[in-house]
Order: C-alpha cells, then structure tokens, then sequence
C-alpha cells in the first residue's frame, strides 16, 4: 500500500488570464513533495454550477477577491485533511464535499474545494515520480484527444457584435495531435490575415480566438471557412466546425423580454423557441457543423429535447451550462433523451472525483465526454493530462494564442511525445 501523508496545505490568492484573483493550493508531503493547482473561473456560467466563492468587497479587486476561499483553505480544509494519505482521492474528495455540507459548495468555496482536491492529485503523481495523466488513467491513458479550437470569439467573451460565443475549428483529419495543432494554427494564422485585408480588426477576445465587428454570425463561419480553404486544406474532409452557443445567456440576459425565447442581444435580435431550433437545424444542414454546444438554454428541456430528435443523430449536441459537468443533471438529461454528449469542466462540480464520475457516467451510456477549459484560465494544465488520462476523445483549450491556452497544447505535445 502506498503511503505519503499530507502534512501541510497552503493557499493564497493569483491572477487568472483576465486579472481577476483566483485561488492557488500547494500542497506538501511528509516526504517533501509538492503539488500545486490553479483553478479556472468562467464568464458564461450556468445557475447549476458549484459556487465560486468571491469575497465581494468592493474595495478590493471590485469584489472578485477570495480571500475568503484562500482561508478556507488555509484553515478549515488544510486543518480536516493533513495527516491524511495523498493516495485516498476519494475518501478525501468524500470529506471535503461533507466539510462543506451543501449541495452546491456554498460553504466552502469550488474554489477553495477544487483547489485543494487537484492540488492532492499533483502530488500524489509526483510522490510516485509519475506524470499526471498517468497516475490519473494508468496504462489505459493513452487516447490523445482532437482539439476544438475557438479561433473567432464573440458573445461574453468578446466586445464585439458576434451572438454565438465560440466559433471553432475541429481538424478531423489530423492523425497526430502534433499534427492536428499545427493544422489549427495554419488555419487560425490565415485568419488572421483574411481578417487583416478585409480591414477587420485582429485584436483577441478572452479564448485567444480574434474578435472582430462582422456583418453577422454566419460571416464568421465562412471567414473561418475561407481561411481553411487559403491554408490549403478541404472542408469536412480536414476540418469540421463546432460552435458553442452559450445561449443560457440569452435567454437570461434577455432582461427586457420574456423568458420564453432567446434574445441576441448583441444584434437586438428575438428568436422564439421554434425559430432558435430552425435556426441551429439550418446552421447544421448549411455548414459542415459537427458539434453545437448549449443551442438552448439550462432550463430550456423541451426544446432541448425537440432538437436532439432533429438532429442529435447526425451531429454532436454538447450540454454544458446544461449538465454542469453534475452526474445528477447529466442523469436526468440521459433518462430524456437529451444531447448526446457533454462538457467536462471540473471547476462547475468541485472535486476531482466528482468529475469522474460524471465522465464514465457519459461514457456508459454512450454520450461523448469533452474536457474544457474555462474562458478565465492559469497556467496550469491540470485539463491537459486529465484528457487523455480518461480517453475523453476531445478537448476544448481555446485558440492557439495566449499563454493560459498554448499551455495545455503544449502540455499535450509533451504527453504524445511520452506516449
Ligand atoms: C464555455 C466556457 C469555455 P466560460 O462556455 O464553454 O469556453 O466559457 O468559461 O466563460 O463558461
Ligand atoms: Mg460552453
């Protein structure tokens, strides 16, 4: 039996990639090991979602502080969890969700949760001297997963007038995820430049992908279509399209209308239920669209199912505001009928064990599973190695610019190289 005991856990307060504070959780061994985590935080986030705990002083960091969750940490979980072996994840993932005692991690903090329960993964793989992926999926990790990468932003993540938020490229034809990367980057270089002539401005939005005023969404999917076309790669065959929507926001930020329908509030745009379904059944018949992330909205059920009976035989519907990375909701959506594949982000549930659960839930009836970044990220890399520890087939890491996203790429080219 392996053994190394937890015999101290530190937090304190950085910076995530859009300089708002998010916690840092070093957790050291009896044997002097280290691990450390940084924990990602959304600006598209669904009501489901574990809570992230902010100190909401308006003095400091206009609220976005937390150093509320740092002492939780600091205090309450490192004073419940030293002595602890690092090996036990899951009894120790057990003992932070009942610390906490809600059924959203009010209390403590995801934050402050999360922090801690990747923190002890980390060390656990380097008291053993192996890396992340492998304590994480043993000799089974080995499944180098396909990149969708958002190489045109718009919605919450961008200051311009595009309404879907993600717009990204998916090169099915790569063989290797060296060589899949590199096609990315082609495409998203020569974007850059289609964009460059037609006087469009260049400048990025959160995920790295850039940011321009267009005519209307469909310009940007065939701008990027374009672009793969210039690089010298085919559609469909090379690449296909995914788009995340994140229409929760629409149907709530829809403050002047009613909750019934989506509102692009970009374009002052309304879509009643029935039209938003056309619409993303006519976006999925036009384009060479393999994935549609949150077409409807968290609460939005019905439509969700009436959709999935359209056109989830045909292409990926991913739930994310929808599940909540959350075995619970996922469960309920399975029992419907609904989407056929779903988001993985760790930091919307809180613990590590958690999320895998939630992860061979999908996989046992057949959803797809994405790992996924947050549009608020670190350095670390954590996603990366979980990827391909649990054969999750895709990851979504942003555009390939930007440190906190080129970091999980890179991550993933040293993995493939080890494998
Ligand atoms: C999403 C994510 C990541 P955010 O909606 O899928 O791209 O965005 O982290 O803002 O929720
Ligand atoms: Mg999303």
């Amino acid at each position: 039996m392996y053994t190394d005991y937890i015999e101290d856990i530190e937090a304190m307060q950085v910076l995530d990639s859009r300089g708002n504070p998010t916690v840092q959780v070093k957790v050291t061994l009896e044997s002097g090991v280290e691990g450390l985590a940084m924990v990602p935080s959304g600006a598209s986030t669904g009501s489901f979602e574990a809570v992230e705990l902010r100190d909401e002083d308006m003095q400091n960091f206009n609220g976005l502080g937390v150093n509320k969750a740092v002492e939780n940490v600091n205090k309450k979980i490192a004073k419940n969890l030293i002595g602890e072996n690092v090996f036990n994840q899951k009894y120790i993932d057990d003992e932070l969700v009942k610390l906490d005692g809600t059924p959203n991690k009010s209390k403590l903090g995801a934050n402050s949760i999360l922090g801690a329960s990747l923190a002890i993964a980390r060390a656990a793989a380097n008291s053993l001297d192996i890396p992340l992926y492998k304590y994480l999926g043993g000799i089974n990790a080995y499944k180098m997963p396909l990149p969708m990468m958002n190489i045109l932003n718009g919605g919450k993540h961008a200051n311009n007038n595009l309404n879907i938020q993600e717009f990204m490229i998916v090169p099915v034809g790569g063989k290797t995820f060296r060589e899949m990367l590199q096609m990315c980057t082609e495409v998203y270089k020569v974007l850059k430049e289609v964009l460059r002539k037609k006087g469009l401005v260049t400048s990025v939005g959160d995920e790295g992908g850039f940011a321009p005023d267009l005519e209307n969404d469909e310009e940007a999917i065939e701008l990027i279509l374009e672009a793969v076309k210039k690089a010298g790669f085919k559609e469909n065959k090379d690449f296909k399209l995914a788009l995340d929507i994140a229409s929760t926001e629409m149907n709530d930020s829809a403050k002047k209308i009613s909750k019934e329908g989506y509102y692009f509030w970009k374009t002052d745009i309304y879509k009643t239920k029935a039209e938003m379904i056309d619409y993303l059944v006519d976006l999925a018949s036009k384009y060479p669209i393999m994935s549609i992330e949150d077409g409807l909205a968290e609460e939005d059920w019905k439509s969700w199912k009436e959709l999935t009976k359209r056109i989830g035989s045909k292409i990926q519907l991913v739930g994310d505001d929808l599940f909540v990375t959350n075995p619970a909701r996922l469960k309920e959506g399975i029992k419907e009928d609904i989407a056929n594949s779903i988001l993985i982000k760790p930091n919307q549930i809180g613990t590590l064990t958690e999320t895998l659960e939630t992860i061979n839930l999908a996989k046992e009836n057949g959803y797809k599973t994405i790992i996924s970044h947050r549009s608020g990220e670190t350095e670390d890399t954590f996603i990366a190695d979980l990827a391909v520890a649990v054969n999750s087939g895709q990851i979504k890491a942003g555009a390939p610019c930007r440190t906190d996203r080129v970091c999980k790429y890179n991550r993933l080219l040293n993995i493939e190289n080890e494998i």
